[in-house]
Formats: C-alpha cells, structure tokens, sequence
C-alpha cells in the first residue's frame, strides 16, 4: 500500500497503513469511572470519558481497515510481587494499589476496574498487553509483536496524555517507531497537562512525535 499523508503538527505525516499499528493506552474502568481509582484520588473522571467516543471512532476504522488493534492496561499481580514498593507505598493506605475499591481491589489484573471500558472492548485475537508500569514497552512484549508484524508506524490514543501515553510514545521514539498522537482521543485529569503534554510531543520539529486528530486520520484511512 503506497504511503497516505495524515495532516499533523509540526507537518503531514506519511503513514504504509500496513505497516502501522493502533494503540489504545489504559482505557480502563479504574482510570473513567466513578468509583475507580482514578476517581478514589479525587480527580474529575469525566475529563478522560471525553477521549472515549472518539478512541471508538478510531477503533472501528482501523478495525475496518484491517491494522493491528493493541489493547495496553496498568495493572498488577494480586500479591502485588511486579509492583515496585516505590509505586505502591504512595498516599493513604486505603487508596493505594492492592486496596479494596469499589471495582474490586485498585489495578489489580482480573478485578473489574482493571479491565477496559466496555465501548472499547478488545475483540478475540487483538493483542492486549498487561503493563506493571507506565510505559508499554517496559516488562511487556509489545516491542516484539510490532517487530514481527513490521510494524513502523504507531497511532497512539488514551489515557492520560502526559503520563501513559507520553512514556510509551518516548519509549516507542526511542526505538525508531514514528508515533502519531491523536490529541482528541487521548485524555487527562488535568486539562493543562494534556495540551501542553500535546505540545510537547510536536515542539521542535517533532521531537518524539507528530499529534494529530482521529478525523485526519479516518480521512486519510477512508
Ligand atoms: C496513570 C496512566 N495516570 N494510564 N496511568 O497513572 O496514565
């Protein structure tokens, strides 16, 4: 497939829609819903319900297109032996990782607000990549699924923009993936971090990254 130019900042972006990979990032009920941990910390979960519509949008045409659709959550062991006591040991004990939560015990695999969001279900065969950290390179085996697909290409969504989505699109920049953020699917607790978190990404000359929207990118795919 010849390559298909996607408008974005700092410039277009040509994109070989078959070697290019769509990411979903921790769009997980512990993160979007009341009750989750997200929540349970006091923020507004209803900022990052905003990245859902449009993360569903991309999902179904890039499901129609026939990319590679990867599901990533943050998550841990029940006897917690991946997470890091340095990441565990934060705020009030009864708001920490491995407490009961409304949703089953808080980023915890296998409890309900582990899981993804039901609008964005992962379908049967569609990777999805347990992470104990922030970025969905470290302690997973994304590197190699991309590798072996030839994939060079990644069009990133989800949430948050300055925490999950920035480490994986740093990491993936590291590793010579060119990263396409698409700034209206992905979603912050704090408005400010997402734009500038945005920013970021495209400022100097596109400095581990190009953003931009999932309409560009439906059109160029359509
Ligand atoms: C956070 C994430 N914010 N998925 N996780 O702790 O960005």
């Amino acid at each position: 497939m010849p390559a298909v130019e996607i408008a974005a900042k700092p410039r277009a972006l040509p994109v070989d829609f078959a070697r290019t990979a769509l990411v979903i990032i921790d769009m997980q009920r512990d993160f979007l819903e009341p009750g989750g941990f997200g929540a349970v910390l006091g923020n507004d979960v209803s900022l990052l319900v905003k990245a859902v519509a449009p993360c569903r949008r991309i999902l179904e045409g890039a499901r129609a297109a026939s990319l590679l659709v990867i599901h990533t959550r943050e998550g841990h062991r029940p006897d917690l032996s991946d997470a890091p006591p340095a990441k565990v040991q934060r705020g009030p004990v009864e708001k920490r990782i491995g407490a009961d939560g409304p949703m089953g015990r808080i980023l915890i695999r296998g409890e309900a607000g582990h899981g993804i969001v039901p609008a964005l279900a992962p379908l049967l065969g569609e990777p999805v990549l347990d992470k104990p950290g922030k970025g969905a390179f470290y302690q997973t085996d994304l590197d190699l699924i991309l590798r072996n697909r030839g994939i060079e290409t990644l069009l990133v969504c989800g949430v948050t923009t300055e925490v999950c989505v920035h480490t994986t699109v740093r990491e993936a920049n590291d590793r010579g993936y060119r990263c396409l953020v698409l700034g209206d699917a992905c979603a912050s607790y704090f408005p400010e971090f997402h734009e500038v978190g945005l920013r970021m990404i495209a400022a100097q000359g596109g400095i581990f990254g190009w953003v931009s929207t999932t309409g560009e990118v439906l059109t160029a795919l359509a």
